[in-house]
């Protein structure tokens, strides 16, 4: 028996989406009616879902199920036609984003709060894709806030869950649930992008690598990709089996958080190459032997060795990075006689680009790397198309990085956050440079002399939409830079970030220490900020 009951409700403060969806901890999601207003919230500001298809999945973290079956019983109370489904709710976002849009879906609903720790005192969250795959933009964004503040019932279906470890078609009321393997679509994308034979003939050749899954969604794929169909050895993948907490661990691909695989890189053991991924499948890092490679260098080497991947090897359209990410693949634009693009921090930025063929490769320096092949940034893509550096070039990751800086020079980079620190100081460190952006030009601070300095605003250059408050930005003369933004991913107060770069031109200081590189302006960005003053923090929390 199913029956559809109209539940009343009202609105719930905070709901509002931040730089990808809502993320909360997980207890505020477990509140009654907190999911289930937010859900209802996305209907509305798509107009309904009467007849309409979705792609539904998640990271598998703690609460995934039975938010599935929540969002599962909603649609289907509400007359959509077809939710299709990863089996045991598991889908990585950039999978997600592939089956939306090959499917020629709706949109689709994803389970994740991406690189936050997940388990019952860890984060959960939850976004909505529009049907070109990509994150909702801020129009959409705004709609699904709007419709919180106003929101006096949603209707569900009182219904037994649905078995979501079988693949196949069942009914769910008059809705088809179509759960599907979550791995083979996305596989038979990247058979597509890349020359699998090249890879295959690389790994026979002996080369060794690792990629920690991070207990976390890409465990399955890596396996199926790497170890499967490529060849890798067993045990490549590490940490490869998802849990609901991530192994107690905090699924984010950087140097703090997968120490463990860095120790390992830098260490008389190490293979050939290592990766990692994140919570949701859609983050990467990438480190070779000795080599770390920035996620700010990692898109412009992608941009560089475009020829080595079939997918692009007939040209790039244009680059497209977040203000923030290091300027080199500026640099490489400029070289291939491309367009380059400088969005707002968000993925969903790049959408329009992609979508008019703007733009062919995009990079965040939050360790995003992607392309016009789906519409969210996608951790294993970039693997593949590392190893397809690789394997055409035959050198190391330190050679191609060499290579590399040799030919544009090196913008050394590094980000610094203050997590969980008080709003109100927070804003105020924000208010506080805003006051001095017309008076900092001509100043010199730690020995650096401010160029220019302003607030980011971004006029999309495809729909004229403006975006404005998007950080603030002090150049320095000869080409230093110091960032500030306050994230919007974050759970408990506010995260400060402070994004530093430097420009070596080469061919001498192409080797130093990058924190040593950047001395000058970490200084000098506490000199203009009040860092300390105004955090009451020694130095940062997490150095990436
Ligand atoms: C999300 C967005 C990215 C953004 C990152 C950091 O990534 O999709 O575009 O760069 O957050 O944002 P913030 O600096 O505001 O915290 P993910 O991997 O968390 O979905």
């Amino acid at each position: 028996m199913t029956q559809i009951t109209t539940v009343t409700t009202a609105p719930i403060e905070g709901q509002k989406p931040g730089t990808s969806g809502l993320r909360k901890q997980t207890m505020v999601f477990q509140q009654p009616h907190y999911l289930e207003n937010f859900v209802q919230s996305i209907f509305t500001a798509i107009g309904g879902v009467e007849g309409k298809t979705l792609v539904l999945g998640g990271d598998g973290r703690y609460f995934n199920d039975r938010a599935s079956q929540v969002v599962m019983r909603m649609a289907a109370a509400q007359g959509a036609a077809r939710v299709i489904v990863g089996q045991g709710a598991l889908l990585s976002t950039p999978a997600a984003s592939n089956l939306i849009r090959k499917r020629q879906t709706d949109g689709g609903i994803i389970l994740s709060a991406s690189h936050n720790p997940g388990g019952p005192n860890g984060d959960f969250g939850i976004k909505f894709n529009t049907p070109n795959g990509g994150p909702a933009p801020e129009d959409v964004t705004g709609r699904i806030f709007e419709a919180t503040r106003t929101i006096e019932s949603y209707k569900i279906l009182e219904a037994q869950d649905v078995d979501l470890s079988t693949l196949g078609t069942h009914a769910l009321g008059g809705m088809d649930v179509e759960v599907v393997h979550p791995v083979s679509d996305y596989q038979a994308l990247m058979e597509e992008l890349f020359d699998f034979d090249a890879l295959r003939a690389l790994f026979a050749s002996g080369f060794t690598m690792r990629f920690d899954a991070m207990h976390a969604i890409t465990g399955p794929y890596a396996r199926a990709i790497l170890e499967g169909a490529l060849g890798a050895a067993p045990g490549t993948v590490v940490n490869g089996t998802p849990s609901p907490d991530f192994g107690g661990g905090h699924p984010d691909p950087n140097p703090t958080w997968a120490k463990g695989l860095m120790d390992l890189m830098m260490g008389p053991e190490a293979p050939d190459f290592g990766a990692a991924s994140d919570g949701d499948g859609d983050r990467n890092m990438i480190v070779g032997r000795g080599a770390y490679v920035t996620p700010s260098d990692s898109i412009a080497v992608l941009a560089a060795n475009f020829a080595h991947v079939p997918a692009y090897a007939s040209g790039l359209a244009g680059v497209a990075r977040s203000m923030p990410t290091s300027r080199a693949s500026d640099r490489v634009a400029e070289a291939l006689g491309i367009a380059c693009y400088e969005t707002p921090t968000g993925w969903k930025f790049f959408g329009n680009l992609l979508d008019a063929g703007k733009a062919t490769l995009c990079g965040e320096e939050s360790a995003g790397t992607g392309s016009n092949h789906v519409r969210e940034k996608d951790g294993l893509w970039a693997v593949l198309y590392w190893l397809s550096i690789l394997a055409a070039t035959r050198k190391s990751v330190a050679e191609v990085m060499a290579d590399h800086w040799a030919r544009f020079g090196r913008n050394y980079y590094s980000r610094h956050d203050y997590e969980a620190v008080d709003s109100a100081r927070a804003n105020a460190l924000m208010d506080g440079l805003r006051a001095q952006l017309a008076t900092l030009p001509g100043q010199s601070f730690s020995g650096l002399t401010v160029a220019e300095a302003d607030e980011f605003a971004y006029d999309d250059p495809v729909d004229g939409s403006r975006s404005e408050g998007q950080g603030i930005r002090v150049g320095f003369d000869g080409g230093s830079r110091v960032v500030f933004r306050l994230s919007g991913t974050g759970t408990q107060g506010a995260t400060l970030r402070v994004y530093l770069e430097a420009y070596a031109p080469g061919p001498d200081g192409l080797d130093a220490a990058p924190e040593e590189a950047l001395a000058e302006v970490i200084s000098a960005a506490d000199a203009i900020a009040g860092i300390t003053r105004h955090t009451g923090r020694d130095g940062p929390d997490v150095t990436t």
